[in-house]
């Protein structure tokens, strides 16, 4: 245990001491919030069950998390942030420097670009995020502003470039990015606090980026430089990775990148969160959720028993941040038995509503499609559903080896020095897909030969193919 596993325990357990009669109920909790689905256990895709996220704020040890690659995350004491390019004083600060400027605290929704891309029809290969890929959080830094102010700023400058210290594995490309400028003065935070907590690790401590309102891929974990440059950057994750079309087309088919533009803000979604699976004929039960968009507020949430139809206000709870989510309730009373399947979308405060089919495209962002959520209605009260008990691996543990083949020990040697066998384990791509993505695999330092290369796309196409199905890990985050 690090020193600060050790207080987070010795603080839990003098809790549960002084409050003995609670301690229980407490322990039974905390033992709910451990748990995120691993998606891949090298590098860390892991995402919040949506039946705990339920809070305002999400607890920093169940937010989501999504590694590109193994990080190698920085000492506090030895990190350093660098402020330069196209302006007048380039500033090189510690963290300790860094908190002695004014601090900032905002509170919003944090959304990988890809959430909801394992929804998406037809299938779309990459990591395949389901709903639970978002959190609400608190965060607190230093304006990016003030940054900038510090270092004063040059006219020529329009975009901010940003990275990390990570750095990929092979020949993959680095996940080097950039934002508009005016985005940046407006809304960044460098942030080196979470809920109150020093940022995580697995967040990008000791300190990442913050762009309320704007797609995970801006928000840069274990930050290292911010430059000011007159143009974006370039590179794979700019060029080609994190862009959406402008406008819609027919699914499945590929756009080209001029016809995309970077994803920036979100698009109005919202989801339900633990919804019961039976209840009674006439009984009233409550229904909740949360609703975010790229615009600040949500004006209106609706839950649709008809598939759209006809649609019923819910109500909006009053808690609310600029960019934050906003929980809703409804109050429903099933009138029939049978199965109901329950949709529900949101109006942005900027009047965008949600579309019942998202936009479809290549990398599956922003999926926004209504959610649904099936409930079976009986005559009777429906039995208790039994708890669920025993030890949770740790985040990033050991995952099912993949299934006995020919192209095996190929996948092994080739595919498993940068990412688990998840990666491979929870795609359902076509022949054709199979091929592209060892292709661009190759391209990245894959040692795959020909005659193996064939051996593997049949092997991966067998097992992994479009009827494929895969059940995440259920783990608890390590703490660090
Ligand atoms: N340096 C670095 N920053 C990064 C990433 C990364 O791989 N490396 N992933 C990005 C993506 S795609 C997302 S969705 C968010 C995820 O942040 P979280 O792990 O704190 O939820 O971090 C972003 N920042
Ligand atoms: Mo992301």
């Amino acid at each position: 245990m690090t020193p600060f596993d050790r207080r987070h325990f010795v603080a839990l357990a003098v809790a549960g001491a002084l409050t003995p009669f609670r301690s229980l109920g407490i322990r039974q909790a905390e033992e709910g919030r451990r748990r995120l689905l691993q998606l891949n256990g090298y590098a860390i895709n892991a995402e919040t069950p949506l039946d705990l996220l339920t809070d305002y704020l999400t607890p920093n040890d169940l937010f989501f998390v999504r590694h590109h690659w193994q990080p190698s995350i920085p000492e506090a004491r030895a990190w350093r942030l660098v402020v330069d390019g196209q302006v007048e004083r380039a500033l090189s600060l510690s963290l300790a420097e860094l908190k002695r400027m004014p601090a900032t605290t905002v509170t919003c929704v944090l959304q990988c670009a890809g959430n909801g891309r394992g929804l998406q029809d037809p299938p779309i290969p990459g990591i395949q995020w389901q709903r639970g890929a978002v959190g609400n959080a608190r965060w607190t830094g230093v304006r990016v502003k003030d940054l900038l102010d510090r270092a004063v700023l040059r006219a020529s400058a329009r975009q901010l470039h940003t990275s990390g210290t990570d750095t990929p594995p092979g020949r993959v490309p680095p996940f080097h990015r950039s934002l508009e400028i005016e985005k940046a003065l407006d809304d960044g935070i460098v942030a080196y606090a979470m809920n109150g907590a020093p940022l995580p690790a697995l967040h990008g401590g000791p300190a990442r980026l913050v762009v309320p309102g704007w797609a995970g891929d801006h928000w840069m974990k274990w930050l290292a430089r911010l430059s000011a440059q007159p143009e974006p950057q370039r590179g794979f994750y700019m060029d080609v990775a994190y862009r959406f079309p402008k406008s819609p087309g027919a699914p499945g088919v590929a756009f080209r990148p001029e016809e995309m533009a970077p994803v920036t803000e979100l698009a109005v979604k919202s989801n339900f969160t633990g919804v019961p699976a039976q209840v009674r004929v006439g009984s009233s039960i409550t229904l909740r959720g949360f609703a975010f968009s790229g615009a600040p507020d949500i004006d209106r949430v609706e839950v649709s028993e008809d598939d759209g139809e006809s649609w019923q206000d819910a109500a909006l709870d009053p808690r609310h941040d600029p960019y934050a989510w906003r929980r809703w309730t409804f109050r429903w009373t099933p009138g029939r038995s049978g199965l109901f399947r329950l949709r529900v979308r949101a109006t942005d405060s900027r009047g965008s509503s949600q579309p019942k089919t998202p936009v479809w495209n290549q990398s599956g962002y922003l999926f926004n499609g209504w959610d649904a959520a099936e409930i079976q209605v009986a005559e009777t009260a429906p039995p208790r559903a039994p708890s669920r008990r025993g030890e949770l691996p740790e985040l990033g543990a050991a995952t099912p080896a993949l299934p006995d083949g020919e192209g095996r020990a190929i996948a092994e040697r080739s595919c498993l020095a940068c990412h688990s066998g998840d990666v491979l384990r929870q795609q359902r791509l076509t022949e054709r897909q199979w091929t592209a993505s060892l292709t661009k695999m190759k391209g990245w330092g894959a040692e795959v030969g020909d005659t193996d290369a064939a051996r593997l796309t049949a092997y991966l196409t067998e097992h992994f193919g479009p009827q494929n199905r895969f059940d995440p890990l259920v783990t608890r985050p390590k703490r660090r």
